[in-house]
């Protein structure tokens, strides 16, 4: 018998990937995916790669499939916004190396800027899309599309969503098939994606995708259970199949494996039994659309949500709508009053001296997408817009041509961390390099790509482990940016000085900051504390809205005075910086003192 272990749904992924013989995996990091990249760098045969961007990390895998290797990319649902535009060509291609292409979804945006379903991307691009319901799945459809990809010649999507990724169930494992490259065989008809090749292709597509739908039943990835009852039928795919299991309503269910394309003459044999057919799936009426297209009397969306997650609470509503279950069936929903908490930036971290002083020149921020991304949020509340990664730098641009015809020209200033300098910032740089706009960039460079999970940058340099590295203010100096300074934001007042000075000159300026990331670096200096005897209340520490400052009224004492947890404080010494009286010392200091 085969081993069986708990697996979370990335695992499974990477484990799937390395039973079928996988060769070249590369991937941009974004939750829910991140886990994928990380799990396939345990497996020592495989090229796992954290590629600059999601383009380039398709880019990869395609390298990997045009010589005959079977390759994986993976990246988050707006990574394929990234990827779009050779994703959008190399679909036309008849794939050689099997090719599978895993999109992690995000319902209810828990970690992203939105929600969008990636499964219209697969059937834009004439792509095939299977979706998982579980972690043995995951790792099955990985071989499955992966044979799919090889024998009809087309890319295959692999969609799942954040609590398929992130949650556990048990796995059988395999054995690795021992991989066969065929390496790459030149064939412009086949590889140049121009006219003529290219028109030629698009017939090709066509073939495909109608020879996969009439063979779909064969492929036996979808699952019927038929409960004799003829009342309803219920076509589903991925978690909600799981949440209607768990709900055990007695009724039959057609839970699809290939959504697109359907098997549309099995799901219209099917579906003729029954009085009713109701499709329950998550986000956009993606499968409903596509078999009324066809035809068939489905209902769906307009009993269930279109934004969110679609848990079993939800679908046990959705059933009542459509007059399926009684309200007397539902249980009573009990709100476990869980205190709402807003993220906030780690202790330490070197974000929020920056957000702290830009709060204090009141400046316009434009944000980008990052850890300093919660300066959108209580308590600093500075960055003003936040769109997608790399966006600040072009959306500046444009504020400020508009400012200048509307006579309200004032300074702005920008925020880029060094993730996303690398991800897409550095053509929007090439763009903004002789602006006559004054224009202030902030380089938030922690050597990191932290809100991620801390994956490694081209900065990352000797803290962490990459031996090469590439310098932002050499980049800077050969766009031709002349006004770059690089400063330390954890000395408070020189960093303030040379942002305010930027922000009063023409032009484009840029500051560097370079303090890494305090929880990925794992930095712990000897912690700060506050003499309460020289605090005079006044609150100032607070503002700097770091996790271990609090007020709090000492033993003996009647007022309220600071306080900073000495097992939190990292001994970033911001907050001791701006003390007016100077009562927040490290505690070194006070050991000297006793002393
Ligand atoms: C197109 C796209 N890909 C991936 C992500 C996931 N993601 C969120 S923030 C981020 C990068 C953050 O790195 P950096 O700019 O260095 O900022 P830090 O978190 O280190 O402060 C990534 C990759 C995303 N939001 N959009
Ligand atoms: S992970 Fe790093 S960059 Fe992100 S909030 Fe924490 S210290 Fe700051
Ligand atoms: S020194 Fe102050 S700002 Fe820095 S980590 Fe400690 S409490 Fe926070
Ligand atoms: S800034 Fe200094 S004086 Fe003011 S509350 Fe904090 S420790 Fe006390």
């Amino acid at each position: 018998m085969s081993e069986r272990v708990l697996l979370t749904g990335n695992q499974a992924i990477a484990r799937g990937f390395w039973e079928a013989g996988g060769v070249v995996a590369s991937s941009y990091p974004g939750s829910p995916t991140v886990e994928i990249m990380e799990s396939l760098k345990d497996y020592a045969d495989i090229h796992a790669h954290w590629a600059m961007n999601e383009k380039v990390a398709l880019e990869i895998a395609i390298g990997g499939s045009f010589a005959g290797a079977r390759s994986l990319v993976s990246m988050k649902h707006v990574g394929m916004n990234i990827a779009a535009d050779p994703f959008m060509t190399f679909t036309q291609i008849r794939t050689h190396g099997g090719f599978v292409l895993v999109v992690g979804d995000d319902p209810g945006l828990s970690s992203s800027q939105n929600e969008q379903d990636s499964r219209y991307f697969a059937q834009f691009a004439n792509c095939a899309l299977l979706e998982p319901s579980n972690a043995q799945e995951a790792k099955d459809f990985v071989g499955i599309a992966l044979g799919i990809s090889e024998q009809y010649g087309m890319p295959v999507m692999l969609r799942l969503t954040s609590t398929l990724c992130h949650s556990r169930s048990t796995v059988a494992l395999s054995e690795r098939t021992e991989p066969a490259i065929a390496g790459f065989t030149p064939d412009q008809t086949r590889y140049c994606m121009l006219p003529p090749y290219a028109n030629a292709q698009q017939y090709f597509m066509r073939e495909r995708i109608a020879k996969l739908a009439a063979e779909a039943a064969s492929l036996a990835l979808d699952v019927y259970e038929d409960t004799g009852r003829r009342d309803v039928l219920f076509i589903t795919s991925g978690l909600p199949y799981q949440c209607l299991r768990e709900l055990d309503l007695g009724y039959s269910v057609y839970k699809l494996g290939l959504c697109y394309p359907l098997p549309i003459s099995r799901l219209k044999e099917i579906a003729a039994a029954y009085a009713h057919v109701i499709v329950i799936e998550e986000l956009m009426p993606f499968i409903e659309t596509q078999l009324k297209a066809e035809g068939l009397a489905v209902q769906g969306k307009q009993y269930f949500p279109f934004t969110g997650e679609l848990t079993t609470d939800r679908i046990r509503e959705g059933l009542e709508r459509a007059q399926i279950l009684l309200a007397s069936q539902l249980p009573v929903v009990v709100d476990p009053a869980v205190p709402k908490r807003t993220p906030m930036l780690c202790a330490g971290c070197p974000h929020r001296p920056v957000f702290h002083l830009l709060q204090k020149a009141k400046a316009t921020v434009v944000g980008d997408i990052g850890c300093y991304s919660l300066g959108i949020l209580e308590p600093f509340e500075v960055l003003k817009t936040n769109l997608s990664m790399g966006a600040s730098l072009g959306i500046i641009q444009g504020m400020a041509m508009a400012q200048q015809t509307a006579h309200k020209a004032q300074p702005l200033v920008s925020v880029i961390g060094d993730g996303t300098f690398f991800h897409s910032g550095l053509s929007g740089f090439a763009d903004i390099a002789k602006t006559k706009h004054n224009i202030t960039v902030i380089v938030l460079d922690n050597r990191t790509t932290a809100m991620t999970g801390g994956q490694e940058t081209p900065t990352t340099g000797d803290l962490g482990t990459a031996t090469h590295t590439i310098s932002i203010a050499d980049v800077l100096g050969s766009l031709g940016i002349g006004d770059v300074t690089v400063a330390d934001q954890f000395d408070y007042s020189s960093t303030k000085t040379v942002v305010l000075g930027a922000m009063k000159r023409d032009g484009l300026s840029v500051v560097i900051v370079t303090r890494p990331c305090a929880l990925n670096f794992r930095i712990k200096e000897p912690h700060f504390y506050v003499d309460r005897e020289i605090c005079i209340s006044c609150r100032a520490c607070i503002g700097v809205n770091c996790p271990p400052i609090s007020m709090k009224v000492y033993e003996g004492q009647s007022k309220k005075n600071s306080y900073i947890d000495p097992h939190m404080c990292v001994g970033c010494s911001v907050c001791s910086q701006v003390c007016p009286v100077k009562a927040i010392k490290r505690a070194e200091a006070r050991e000297e003192e006793k002393a």
